[in-house]
């Protein structure tokens, strides 16, 4: 059987999020997997990129809440033809007759969606998290998966002592059979876990995806347990062959502010680790007819700039820009990223904002934005200044918050003229 026979009988499943409680307040009003990224991405977007391009033809993703964008995202984007055998669906928690709990972590999902999940008719079923940034050839992790035996394989990856304390940390032998699993280590511990300790990355780390075979996976979760890495894997360590294929291209969780932030800032340094310019693996999203960017005057360094963009005699450095963002004049935006707008307002829209006293959407004339994620829809009215401190605790405003260190505005918010964050 050749490679690309075998991707036919995989089945992808990309953990959408739980509650989204790290990425709050971006998961406010959608679902993680909706929330966008580099400006027109969203998260979703990455995993499902990566099985197409793996031949994955078969994609099933596994959210908390079905949000309107979402659904519109997936409808519009990966909507096959009568030509195309593959589908993407979204499996969203449910009530049903036999339970009506919300998914209890990531077995637990997969398990609640498990007859759907079966009914794929695949052989191979490949778990995903969704809120991942990297480029994986899932077809030589499968590979690897067939060639070894194994019953669970799980994709692993050197990592820096200061990550090891939040991931999974596994031991290998010398054929790659993952002999110890500890699931966020206490600190105590971790020097038992060391595999490379005169490396800068002596801890080998679990990505958090897995390969399996169906049966092995509906056999697994006919036991308790909620979490595939604190649970399922570590139980069965000593009766299964479990795995783990070194991937050791660019990989970041970007599943906290924090993260999620440094990530989207990473792409656009001259150094950036993760081009989002592959030919060979094109990353897909939904294809918009979107005017082309117009700037006047303005002075732009370091900045992923999207499409449809308005910007008048602006200072941005370091920044992303997102679809549609319109931005004044005298603006000075710095460490930030700016997800743009869903739609333009029209003339009647914003005479109805005067009436309203609201700002338009967009960044009014004057206003100083550092270190900041401002999501999509926002208002921010004339000569706003919102700064980041880095040692100001969480905080949670009706129009913004304080996470990570960093300032987010909510999709939507509207920040008043003279406002100072
Ligand atoms: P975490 O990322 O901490 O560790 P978890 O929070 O369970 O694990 O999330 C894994 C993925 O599943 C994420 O994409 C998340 O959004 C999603 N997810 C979580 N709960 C879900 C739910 N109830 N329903 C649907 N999706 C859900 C995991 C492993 C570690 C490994 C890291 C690597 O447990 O061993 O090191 O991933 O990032
Ligand atoms: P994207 O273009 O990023 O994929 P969405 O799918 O979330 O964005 O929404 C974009 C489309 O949704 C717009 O083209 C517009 O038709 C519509 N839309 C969403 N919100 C609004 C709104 N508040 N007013 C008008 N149109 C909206």
């Amino acid at each position: 059987m050749t490679t690309s026979d075998v991707m036919q009988d995989v089945l992808g499943v990309i953990l959408g999020g739980g509650q989204g409680t790290r990425l709050y307040p971006l998961t406010q009003k959608r679902s993680k997997p909706a929330v966008p990224l580099a400006g027109k991405y969203r998260l979703i977007d990455i995993p499902i990129s990566n099985c197409l391009n793996a031949g994955i033809e078969k994609i099933a993703i596994l959210t908390q809440f079905n949000s309107v964008s979402l659904h519109r995202h997936i409808y519009r984007t990966y909507r096959r033809d009568m030509f195309t055998e593959g589908w993407v669906e979204i499996l969203a928690a449910q009530q049903t007759l036999q339970g009506n709990l919300w998914y209890q972590g990531t077995a637990d999902a997969v398990r609640q969606q498990l007859t759907e999940i079966q009914r794929s008719n695949a052989k191979y079923v490949l778990i995903l998290a969704g809120d991942h940034l990297y480029q994986m050839d899932y077809r030589e992790f499968v590979r690897y998966h067939i060639e070894t035996e194994a019953d669970i394989t799980l994709a692993v990856q050197p990592v820096e002592a200061k990550l090891a304390a939040g991931l999974g940390i596994v031991k290998r032998n010398s054929d790659g059979q993952i002999v110890e699993f500890c699931e966020k280590p206490d600190l105590d511990a971790l020097d038992e876990l060391e595999s490379m300790p005169d490396s800068d990355k002596p801890f080998m780390a679990s990505m958090g995806i897995y390969v399996f075979s169906m049966e092995m996976l509906a056999e697994l979760l006919a036991s308790p347990g909620n979490d595939f890495g604190k649970d399922i894997i570590t139980g069965v360590l000593s009766e299964r062959r479990v795995m783990g294929y070194v991937f050791d291209g660019y990989w970041a969780d970007i599943g906290t502010i924090r993260r999620f932030y440094e990530a989207n800032l990473e792409m656009v340094s001259p150094t950036r680790p993760f081009d989002l310019n592959n030919a060979r693996r094109p990353i897909y999203t939904h294809p918009r007819f979107l005017p082309p960017c117009e700037v006047y005057g303005a002075k732009l360094d370091q900045v992923l700039l999207t499409d449809g963009c308005r910007i008048y005699d602006a200072e941005i450095t370091n920044a992303v820009i997102g679809l549609r963002s319109i931005i004044g004049s005298k603006v000075v935006i710095k460490d930030s990223v700016i997800m743009g707008a869903d739609y333009y307002e029209s003339e009647e829209d914003r005479t109805k904002n005067r009436q309203l006293g609201r700002p338009d959407v967009g960044i009014g004339e004057g206003s100083v934005i550092a270190g900041a994620l401002i999501d999509k829809n926002a208002r921010i009215g004339k000569r706003v200044q919102i700064r980041n401190l880095s040692d100001r605790p969480d905080e949670t405003h009706q129009n913004w918050a304080a996470r990570d260190g960093l300032i987010v505005v909510p999709k939507s918010a509207a920040i008043p003229d003279e406002t100072v964050i």
